[in-house]
């Protein structure tokens, strides 16, 4: 129980990663807190768990969030910063609202909480902010347009975070693959076929499958915990090798 007597906060707690996120963190006696937009499905029924219904993209609902964690669980020590869309476009036909809710959402969500918590976590003696990002902040698809700029901007944003709050405060991005979420199930099911599309998927990944949330709150879980504490500033691909070849996970041609 690595964990015990310390509080995560975790937004888009509710589903894919950051639930996968929270329960690891839970199982290892943390005390978690979810923020999500959509309504709590309380899982565990336990003073340990706290969910917030919040927009994070939203700066008087994060403070107000941040203020009820705070009444709850008293300090916080690590912030998993983790809610995230996909729209689909290029530049040419992504329109001014969709590009503004990715960046809202994937990016301006990560600075409010972040500007908001890590003073807690800085009372709290010190701690840990995880940026999920995205393999895409380093290759990207065609037709997501914003959502692999915000995806990029999040190392950025991670480097500022680990340089001006070091060495109370250390901040890590860990970016997957293909993960199995609704997020990317939904982006299958937009295709006429989407076992294709996930046929495609586990094919770009040499390690011959998709991911699971498990295999990247694993890795976040771990970039929390004191033995990864010479870590700051960096990036930790969770992508199956997607990228290291031209082949993904076919044999050569
Ligand atoms: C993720 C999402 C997925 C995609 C994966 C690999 O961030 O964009 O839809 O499959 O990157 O590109």
């Amino acid at each position: 129980m690595d964990f015990k007597n310390k509080t995560v906060v975790i937004t888009g707690g509710g589903k894919g990663i950051g639930e996968a996120c929270a329960k690891v963190f839970y199982d290892d006696g943390a005390n978690v807190a979810i923020l999500d937009k959509d309504e709590p499905a309380q899982l565990y029924n336990d003073n340990r768990w706290f969910e917030v219904q919040c927009d994070v993209a939203d700066e008087a609902q994060v403070k107000e969030a941040v203020a009820k964690v705070m009444g709850h669980f008293g300090a916080i020590h690590y912030l998993v910063n983790n809610a995230g869309i996909q729209r689909y476009g290029t530049v040419t036909d992504t329109t001014v609202d969709e590009w503004d809710i990715v960046m809202n959402v994937n990016l301006k969500s990560y600075f409010l909480c972040a500007k908001h918590i890590i003073p807690q976590i800085q009372s709290a003696g010190g701690g840990v902010v995880v940026n999920v990002a995205s393999v895409q902040a380093f290759v990207s698809q065609r037709n997501v347009a914003a959502y692999t700029t915000a995806k990029t901007a999040i190392l950025g944003l991670t480097r500022s975070i680990a340089i001006d709050f070091a060495p109370s405060v250390r901040c890590v991005a860990v970016c997957p693959g293909t993960i199995d979420t609704p997020m990317v199930r939904k982006s299958f099911s937009m295709s006429p076929d989407p076992e294709a599309v996930l046929q495609e998927c586990i094919d770009m990944h040499p390690i011959g499958r998709i991911g699971t949330p498990v295999d990247v709150a694993e890795v976040v879980k771990f970039v929390c915990d004191d033995k990864a504490g010479f870590i700051t500033g960096q990036y930790i691909r969770v992508d199956g090798g997607l990228g290291i070849t031209i082949n993904g996970s076919k044999k050569a041609d």
